[in-house]
């Protein structure tokens, strides 16, 4: 079953690509007579419903920032169990190296996407309608031992972002330029800040 892009809200319009039957259509070939080059995504950024979408569109678009591959979806463990069982499936041949999921309320998702694969999973607490996001904080963030989810504050998902990419900037020379970029642009843009104070 392949997903539905979500087209809101978005920098770029992107069509979801994950898919766990399909995973080897994840991978882009550019083929000429002396070249194959094979970009694989390297992120996934998933969400209970299309309404968290408000506050995981930051995580998607500061990983396109820093030029990460990244699909993104809605998946829920309640809603949609056996759905999310073969999307998490297919992660590991995807080229899935880090996910990040956002859920409010009883947010089972990360925990369960943590227990169906052993892939790096960061949970992103949603303030809903009611409890102000910590039944969201204290489902994601009390997993028990054996099986780690690591969560950031709620609605922190640009946090989740830039945790996802220090993961991936261990290996990837690119990112961790990149990565080194933003940090010391991000010091420099704070000392200002307290000059003008
Ligand atoms: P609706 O707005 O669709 O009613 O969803 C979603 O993440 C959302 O914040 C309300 C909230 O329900 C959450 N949800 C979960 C899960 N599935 C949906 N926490 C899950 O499987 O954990």
């Amino acid at each position: 079953m392949r997903g539905e892009g979500i087209r809101k809200g978005l920098k770029e319009i992107v069509p979801l690509t994950i898919d766990a039957s399909l995973a080897p259509t994840n991978l882009i070939y550019i083929r000429s007579s002396y070249l194959l080059l094979r970009i694989m995504r390297k992120v996934s950024v998933v969400m209970g419903s299309t309404s968290d979408l408000d506050v995981m569109k930051d995580a998607i678009n500061t990983l396109k920032d820093f030029g990460v591959d990244v699909d993104y979806g809605v998946y829920s463990a309640h809603r949609s169990p056996e759905r999310l069982v073969e999307y998490c499936t297919g992660l590991k041949k995807a080229g899935i190296e880090v996910i990040i999921a956002g859920a409010g309320g009883a947010a089972a998702l990360p925990g369960m996407i943590a227990a169906l694969t052993d892939i790096p999973v960061i949970g992103v607490p949603i303030m809903g309608k009611s409890l102000s996001g910590l039944d969201s904080l204290l489902s994601i963030v009390q997993m028990p031992p054996g099986v780690p989810v690591a969560t950031v504050g709620i609605n922190g998902s640009r946090n989740a972002a830039l945790l996802a990419i220090r993961i991936l900037a261990l290996h990837d020379s690119e990112i961790s330029k990149r990565l080194e970029e933003f940090v010391r642009k991000q010091k420099k843009e704070a000392s200002e800040k307290q000059l003008v104070l």
